[in-house]
C-alpha cells in the first residue's frame, strides 16, 4: 500500500486529502506543530477512531523550518507520495509577518526538495507543492491559465512564487517528480475562520440566531474564483497519479464579489440583505432596516487582489477533473453547517 506524507495536515485542505488518501487504502503519516492548545479539531474523527490512529495514521511533530527535522521524518517514513500543504496561509497576515512567511512558504518548499534529495528518495517519492492562484495577483490576464505570467502582490505571493518556481528548478535539474497545483480559492465548513468566506458564513448564522449584531469586513468588491475544498485535494492526489509532472490550475471559470458572498449567505438563513452605499459607507440591511453588514477599513490590504478567474482547461483534459459544486451549492453547504453551529452554541449558552 502506498504511503503519504502530508504537511499540514490539521489544516482545511491536509484534513479532507488525509480522509481521501485513507479511503483509498493509504497509510498516511501527518506533521504537525506542537501548540499549547489542541490543533488537531480538523482530524479529530481520525484520531479518536482506534482501528485508524496509528494503525493507518500516524502523526509527527515538525515544522517547515527544521531541516533536520524533516529529513529525520523522510528517512523514517519513505514516502511514496508527499503533499506540501503547510504553510503560512494568510494574505493579509503575511503583510504583518513576512519574514516569517517567506521562511515557510518559501524556503520551507526548498527544504523539504531538498531534504528529499538527501535522504535519496528522488527516484522514490512524489512531490506535490500547494501552490496559489495569489501568484497572478495584478492579474496579467482573464481568466488565467497556467500561462499566465505571475505578478504577486502580497508578501504570500512572493514566497509562494518561490515555492513554485524551487519545484520546476528540482523537477528539471534532478528529475523530481514535483508537480505545483495552481489552486484558486477553495472553501468548506473547515475553512479558518478568519478567511473571508468562514467569516461571513459564521457571521451569518450567529446573526440568524440573535447572537452578534453585524459583521465588519473590508473589501466587498473584491473578486473571487471560489470552490469547493475536497474537490481540490482530490485533484492533488491525480497531478500525483500522472506518469509524467506538471503543473495545473485548478478552478471554477466563475467569479463572484465578496458582496455577492454576503447575499447568498444571509439569504440561505433566510435574511436577505440589500446593500446601499459606497465605498467606507457601504452597508448591507436585513428587511428589517437592520445594518447586518459594515465596512471597516482595518480589514483592506496595503496591496489587493482585485480579480481572479481561473480556467482549468488543461486539469480537465489531462486528468480529467471538473469541479461539480456550484458557487451557490457551496455557499448554501456552509451557510448550513454554521447556522446549525450557532444553534448548537445558542443551546449550550442557555
Ligand atoms: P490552512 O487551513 O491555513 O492550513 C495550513 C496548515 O499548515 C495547518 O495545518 C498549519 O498548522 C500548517 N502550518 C503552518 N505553518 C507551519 C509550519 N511552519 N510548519 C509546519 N506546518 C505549518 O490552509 P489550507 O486552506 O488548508 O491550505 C493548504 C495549502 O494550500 C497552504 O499551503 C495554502 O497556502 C495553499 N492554498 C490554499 C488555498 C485555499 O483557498 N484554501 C488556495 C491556494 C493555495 P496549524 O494547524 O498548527 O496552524
Ligand atoms: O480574502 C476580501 C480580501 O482572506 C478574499 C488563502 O487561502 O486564497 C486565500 O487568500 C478576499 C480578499 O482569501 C475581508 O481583501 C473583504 O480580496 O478569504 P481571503 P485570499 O486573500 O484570497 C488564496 C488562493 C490562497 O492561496 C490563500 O492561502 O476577500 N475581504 N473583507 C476580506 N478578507 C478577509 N480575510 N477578511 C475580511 O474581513
Amino acid at each position: 500500500m502506498p504511503i503519504a506524507l502530508i504537511t499540514g495536515i490539521t489544516g482545511q485542505d491536509g484534513s479532507y486529502l488525509a480522509e481521501q488518501l485513507l479511503a483509498k487504502g493509504y497509510t498516511v503519516h501527518g506533521m504537525i506543530r506542537r501548540a499549547s492548545n489542541f490543533n488537531t479539531q480538523r482530524i479529530e474523527h481520525l484520531f479518536n477512531d482506534p482501528e485508524i490512529y496509528n494503525q493507518r495514521l500516524f502523526l509527527h511533530h515538525g515544522d517547515l523550518t527544521d531541516s533536520s527535522n524533516l529529513n529525520r521524518l523522510l528517512e523514517k517514513i519513505g514516502p511514496n507520495e508527499i503533499y506540501n500543504l503547510a504553510a503560512q496561509s494568510h494574505v493579509k497576515v503575511s503583510f504583518e509577518v513576512p519574514e516569517y512567511t517567506a521562511e515557510v512558504d518559501g524556503l520551507g518548499t526548498l527544504r523539504f526538495l531538498d531534504s528529499i534529495k538527501e535522504v535519496g528518495l528522488e527516484k522514490r517519492a512524489r512531490f506535490y507543492q500547494a501552490s496559489t492562484s495569489e501568484l497572478f495577483g495584478l492579474v496579467q490576464e482573464v481568466p488565467q491559465t497556467e500561462k499566465t505570467p505571475f505578478y504577486p502582490r502580497s508578501p504570500y505571493g512572493v514566497a509562494k512564487l518561490y515555492g513554485y518556481w524551487i519545484v520546476v528548478n528540482y523537477r528539471e535539474s534532478y528529475g523530481l517528480h514535483a508537480s505545483n497545483g495552481i489552486l484558486f480559492n477553495h472553501e468548506s465548513p473547515r475553512r479558518g475562520e478568519t478567511f473571508v468566506t468562514r467569516k461571513i458564513t459564521r457571521a451569518a448564522g450567529r446573526i440568524r440566531e440573535g447572537m452578534q449584531e453585524h459583521v465588519a469586513l473590508g473589501n466587498l468588491g473584491a473578486q473571487r474564483d471560489w470552490g469547493y475544498a475536497p474537490e481540490y485535494t482530490e485533484m492533488m492526489w491525480r497531478m500525483l497519479q500522472q506518469e509524467q509532472p506538471g503543473d495545473y490550475v485548478c478552478a471554477t471559470q466563475e467569479t463572484h464579489t465578496v458582496r455577492e458572498f454576503c447575499e447568498h449567505s444571509f439569504a440561505a438563513v433566510d435574511m436577505p440583505l440589500t446593500f446601499e452605499g459606497e465605498g467606507e459607507n457601504e452597508v448591507g440591511r436585513d428587511e428589517k432596516g437592520i445594518v447586518r453588514v459594515k465596512v471597516n477599513p482595518n480589514y483592506y490590504r496595503p496591496a489587493e487582489v482585485e480579480l481572479l478567474i481561473g480556467n482549468p482547461e488543461k486539469a480537465r483534459r489531462e486528468l480529467g477533473w471538473q469541479p461539480k459544486v456550484t458557487f451557490a451549492e457551496l455557499v448554501q453547504i456552509m451557510a448550513k453547517a454554521d447556522w446549525d453551529l450557532a444553534k448548537k452554541e445558542k443551546l449550550l449558552a442557555a
